[in-house]
């Protein structure tokens, strides 16, 4: 069997944006691959974090990676911080890594922008990302389309340290969704749906209740045209709001567009929102059963328990090409 890992940052509720580019490829993929899927909190330290709210994310992270889906006979769900494997790679890899070429990732431009202090652990977490990949020999990565950059550096590292060092790592190949690779803010179009911006209708969360949703969709900024029809370039926010819904009703967008053909975006908007509503209505019901059961910290205990066997087989390999501590 093929093995998967992915990692979600534990900074925020999920958006659309992550469930849609990248967890509902997790539920699809867990019967067919060696699943790990991982919550990335170092990777979340990198921007400043109040310390109470990553507690709660994280755990909050862990009962939704169940509640839309996962089995966790599948799949492995565990927190990063909690496999030590993963910092100690993560070192390793930074010290394989250019400054030059990390300073090139549009993440790190992006969010060291208009920052007073710019953490060091910003410009390094690739090297980390690229760790928690290359610990467990991953053929497939899920990931949505800003993390390509990411995952194109990942392999480059892994080859850099297979010719220079010793050949122990698999290179892994990226995989985004046709549709939905990048679900884009419903304030402003042109920009990708993040759960840290600052602006709460620009996107909607898994938890959001269905007023909100409702609301939010409402309030989306379209285009004064009022007809229903695919344009990216000339109109990103009707384009986005179809690309939600026919991912969710399975509906093609052709199709969609016929459904609508003559009736205005009033519509359009308010059977969208039902749509939407009825996806994350029953995943919000079992998520509110999960977050506070021991369940939850028995997956996660072993989750941690079965990734630290495997990394810590690859993180030997990489000590001994590396030439670091005594042990063979
Ligand atoms: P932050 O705003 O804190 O950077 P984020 O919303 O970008 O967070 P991440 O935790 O960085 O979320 O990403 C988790 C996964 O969701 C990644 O695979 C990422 O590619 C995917 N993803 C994030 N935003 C979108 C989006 N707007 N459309 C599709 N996929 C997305
Ligand atoms: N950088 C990713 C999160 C992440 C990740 C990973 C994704 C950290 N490590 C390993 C896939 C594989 C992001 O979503 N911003």
């Amino acid at each position: 069997m093929k093995t998967i890992f992915s990692g979600i940052q534990p900074t925020g509720s999920v958006t659309l944006g992550n469930y849609i580019g990248a967890m509902k490829q997790f539920v699809d993929l867990q019967h067919d691959y060696n699943c790990y899927f991982c919550i990335v909190d170092q990777h979340a330290i990198t921007v400043p974090q109040d310390r109470l709210e990553l507690r709660k994310n994280i755990k909050s992270l862990a009962a939704l990676y169940l509640a839309i889906g996962i089995d966790p006979e599948k799949a492995t769900i565990f927190i990063q911080s909690e496999v030590p494997a993963h910092a100690q790679a993560g070192w390793m890899m930074q010290c394989v890594s250019y400054i030059g070429e990390l300073e090139r990732m549009t993440q790190f431009k992006d969010k060291s922008a208009g920052r007073e202090a710019v953490s060091s652990g910003l410009l390094t977490y690739p090297p980390l990302m690229a760790a928690d990949i290359l610990l467990y020999k991953t053929d497939l990565v899920p990931v949505g389309e800003d993390q390509k950059q990411h995952i194109e550096l990942t392999r480059d590292l892994a080859e850099r340290f297979n010719k220079k060092y010793n050949d122990i790592f698999t290179i892994p190949e990226i995989r985004t969704p046709e549709i939905g690779a990048r679900i884009m803010s419903l304030q402003e179009p042109t920009k990708k749906m993040s759960k840290s911006d600052s602006n709460k209708k620009s996107f909607i969360t898994l938890l959001d209740d269905p007023k909100q949703i409702e609301k939010k969709i409402k309030s989306a900024v379209t285009d004064s045209e009022g007809i229903v029809k695919y344009d990216k370039e000339n109109k990103p926010g009707i384009s986005n709001l179809l690309s939600i819904y026919s991912i969710f009703t399975g509906k093609s967008i052709e199709e969609l567009e016929k459904q609508y053909e003559g009736k205005g975006y009033g519509e359009f908007k308010s059977d969208l929102a039902e749509v939407v509503i009825n996806e994350i209505v029953p995943i919000q019901e079992k998520y509110y059963q999960l977050i506070d059961s021991p369940e939850l910290d028995e997956i996660l205990d072993r989750g941690a328990e079965k990734a630290n066997r495997e990394a810590n087989k690859m993180l030997k390999k990489m000590m001994n090409a590396m030439g670091l501590g005594r042990k063979k």
